[in-house]
């Protein structure tokens, strides 16, 4: 993830996307389904894949939308603009702009959480140059919890807020492409995918809303599959069942690397 160094000053500043920058609005859109959180599920041989990689490529199908909301905006607009519509992947420190926009805190667990819907959200955004007026921030509701900090399986939450990414799981199963360190593989364990623990303790996602929205539904190829069935599958057919989903970061290789460290 040596890219965030390396663009952290092009992405402190909207300005240096779109020069006449004056508003960025900021969308959360809920993928939680109604399936169990892998903090429930007893199977010892579960695989846990991260929910939000469950069904479709996020940044295609929010992309989309995006575009088509920009386009909206164009039509409605007395006065032609600039703008540009990001998810995950533009030059935007998503989080801190979602905290401005009144979406939600920066939770201990360094996601944004809504009070009402929790954090199973996806954020994106448009920077445009309409000088639109304003949300106001969200106010920090932690308080005195630090279910996420203690749960943490590598102990990755170093401080409130603070995330050291070289050691959650989310990184070291889809990011690095190594071999998983020895140190990490017991807390690990049957993540193969992301993982999701620091949101699952977290009291705002007790009883999250669930989408119905097709496009996050798990894939059948991940519902309720234990290790073993998935290390059985073939390489073809994990391509298939990865195919335009936020999956193929890892590629067919990063799982399987993930599949051997779990043991099978
Ligand atoms: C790199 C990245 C990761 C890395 C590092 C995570 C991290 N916490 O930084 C890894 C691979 C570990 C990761 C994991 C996950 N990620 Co991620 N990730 C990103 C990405 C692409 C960039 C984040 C980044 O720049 N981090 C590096 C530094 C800068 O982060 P930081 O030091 O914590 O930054 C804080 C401060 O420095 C300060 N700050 C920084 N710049 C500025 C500027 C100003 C003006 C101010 C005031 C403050 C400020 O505020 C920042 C936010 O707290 C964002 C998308 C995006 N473009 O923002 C998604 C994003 C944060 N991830 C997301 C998700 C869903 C996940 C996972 C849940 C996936 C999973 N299930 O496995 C996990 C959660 C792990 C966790 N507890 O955070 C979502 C979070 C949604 C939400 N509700 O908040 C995002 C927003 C993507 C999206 N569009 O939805 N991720
Ligand atoms: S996603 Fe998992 S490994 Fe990463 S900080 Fe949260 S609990 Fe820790």
């Amino acid at each position: 993830m040596t890219y965030l160094n390396r663009s952290a000053r092009h992405c402190a500043d909207v300005r240096n996307v779109i020069p006449s920058a004056r508003t960025v609005i900021v969308t959360a859109t809920i993928y939680n389904t109604d399936r169990p959180y892998s903090t429930e599920i007893t199977d010892p041989d579960r695989a846990h894949i991260a929910r939000y990689a469950w069904g479709d490529d996020y940044h295609d199908v929010i992309g989309a939308r995006m575009e088509q909301l920009l386009a909206w905006m164009k039509e409605q607009s007395p006065e032609p603009f600039d703008a540009r519509a990001c998810v995950d992947n533009g030059p935007v420190q998503e989080r801190v702009y979602a905290q401005y926009a009144g979406i939600g805190w920066i939770g201990k667990n360094s996601c944004v959480i809504n009070p009402q819907k929790g954090s199973w959200i996806f954020l994106a955004e448009i920077i445009c140059s309409l000088d639109l007026e304003c949300d106001r921030p969200a106010l920090d509701q932690c308080g005195t919890c630090t279910l996420c900090i203690e749960a943490c399986p590598t102990k990755a939450i170093v401080a409130a807020g603070v995330l050291d990414a070289t050691r959650c799981i989310s990184y070291l199963t889809i990011e690095q492409r190594k071999e998983i360190p020895a140190e990490f593989r017991e807390a690990v364990g049957n993540h193969v995918y992301g993982c999701d623990i620091c949101q699952e303790v977290c009291p705002w996602n007790a009883t999250p809303p669930v989408s119905a929205d097709p496009a996050w539904q798990p894939r059948a190829a991940w519902d309720g599959v234990s290790v073993g069935e998935l290390a059985a599958q073939s390489d073809d057919d994990l391509q298939k069942a990865m195919e335009k989903s936020a999956m193929m970061r890892a590629e067919v290789a990063g799982l399987r690397r993930n599949l051997r460290a779990a043991g099978v």
